[in-house]
This record gives C-alpha cells, structure tokens and sequence, in this order.
C-alpha cells in the first residue's frame, strides 16, 4: 500500500466504546496486510505509562490544571518521539486510543484551560503532526458513565462530575464541528453491531482513500 505511513485515533468521553473498537479497526487494517502499532495515550511508553498511573491514580487528586496538563504532553512528547513518528517515517499505521483531541476535550473544556495555551504545547511537541483520521465516539453522559462505571472502581478522571463530562463532550463536537473532514462522528449510544457497522466503513473509506492517493 502507501510508503507513507497513516495516523489514526480514536475519541470519546469514558465508556463510549473506544477499546472495544480499537480491536475492529486494527483487524481491518492488519488484515489489508498493512504494519499496525496499535497504541494508547497517555501512555503508549514505559515513561508514558508512569505518567498515566500519576494523572489517573488518585494519588494527586486536586493538582493543579497546568501540571495535568504539562504531563500530559510529557507523554505525548516521549511517545512522539520514541513511537509514533519511527512508526509513520517506516511506513506503519499507527492507531491511537485518544491523543490531542482529548486534551482540547478534557484540560479545555472541561477543566477551563485557554485553547491558546493548549495550541502552544501542541505546536512546540508535535510540530505538524496531526492525525490524518479521527473517530470520535459519541453518546450521551450518563450512558458512558454507566457503561464504564460497569467494569472498575472510577480513576481521578471518571470521578468528576456530570457537567465536567458534559463539557469535555461539547468540546468534542466542537472540534468535529471545526473539522469535520478528519473527525468523523459515530453515533456510540447504539448496540455494539450498528456502531460497529459504522467503523468497520470508515475505516475501509479511508483505506480506500489511502490507497488511491
Ligand atoms: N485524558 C487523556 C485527558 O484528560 N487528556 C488527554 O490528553 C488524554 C490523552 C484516559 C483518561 O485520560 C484523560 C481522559 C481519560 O479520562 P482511558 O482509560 O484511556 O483514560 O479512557 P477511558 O475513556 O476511561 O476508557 P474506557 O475504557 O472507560 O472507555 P472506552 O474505551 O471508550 O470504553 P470500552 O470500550 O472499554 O467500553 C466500556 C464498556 O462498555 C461496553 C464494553 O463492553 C465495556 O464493558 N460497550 C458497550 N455496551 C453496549 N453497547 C455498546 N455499543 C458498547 N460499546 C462498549
């Protein structure tokens, strides 16, 4: 296929389905006889890794908007540097489980961060890099909440409140309203084949795509 490799991730608000339908997407892709590196933010590297356990655990409840922030493009810079750009300059896809959108969601809409702050951090760690095709995952609140609240005991993010999810939502749709060429919309709330049905064209659409050009 394409010498180039393409950027993929995937969005939402907690319990929208992401993981579940990461496994379908990378199926998609692999079986096309395409090199996947099929990864998560934040995380995605041992360093990574350390600073999810710091801004997820509720070790730290209470820090302080800008540290939250600030690791999370630590984590970010060091899975750019160590995975994600290798990745793409050696021809691999890469598929993300969340990455910048999430921080536009979540530390601006939803904790108040100025969009011009955000804008500076992803300028200076990520350069151009952008995903060449997101899916955000979209249903209602209490539906994620519900469906997550299902599996484990909350972490520091999904113990916040109804209307900091209903902001980190809005700030999603904000941006697939801004974008809508890259983030495609897929409506989450239905049962697991329907949104499947959904991905599963998205993701030959834009391999098809890739492929012609
Ligand atoms: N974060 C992250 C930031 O604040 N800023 C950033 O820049 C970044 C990168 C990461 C946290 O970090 C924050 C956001 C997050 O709070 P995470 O674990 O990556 O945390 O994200 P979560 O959203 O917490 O992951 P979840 O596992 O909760 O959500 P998923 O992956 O969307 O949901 P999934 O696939 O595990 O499904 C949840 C449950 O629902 C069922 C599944 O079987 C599962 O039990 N399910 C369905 N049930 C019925 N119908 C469907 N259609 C279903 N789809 C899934």
């Amino acid at each position: 296929m394409s010498e180039s490799g393409r950027f993929i991730t995937i969005e939402g608000i907690e319990g929208a389905g992401k993981s579940t339908c990461m496994q379908l997407a990378a199926e998609l892709i692999t079986s096309h006889g395409i090199s996947l590196l099929q990864t998560r933010e934040p995380g995605g590297t041992p360093l990574g890794e350390e600073l999810r356990d710091l801004l997820l655990s509720h070790r730290h409840t209470g820090m302080s908007e800008d540290a939250e922030l600030l690791l999370m493009f630590a984590a970010r810079a060091e899975h750019l540097r160590r995975h994600i750009e290798p990745a793409l300059a050696a021809g691999q896809w890469v598929l993300c489980d969340r990455f910048t959108d999430a921080t536009y969601a979540y530390q601006g809409a939803g904790r108040g961060v100025s969009v011009d702050r955000i804008a500076v951090l992803e300028q200076w760690v990520q350069g151009g890099r952008r995903p060449d095709l997101t899916i955000l995952m979209d249903l209602p609140v209490a539906l994620g909440l519900e469906r997550a609240g299902k599996r484990s005991d909350p972490d520091r993010f999904e113990s916040e409140n109804l209307a900091f999810f209903e902001r980190v939502r809005q700030g999603y749709l904000d941006i697939a309203a801004h974008e809508p060429q890259r983030v495609r919309i897929v409506d989450a709330s239905r049962d697991l084949a329907a949104v499947q049905q959904d991905i599963r064209r998205l993701i030959e659409d834009f391999m098809r795509e890739a492929e012609n050009g």
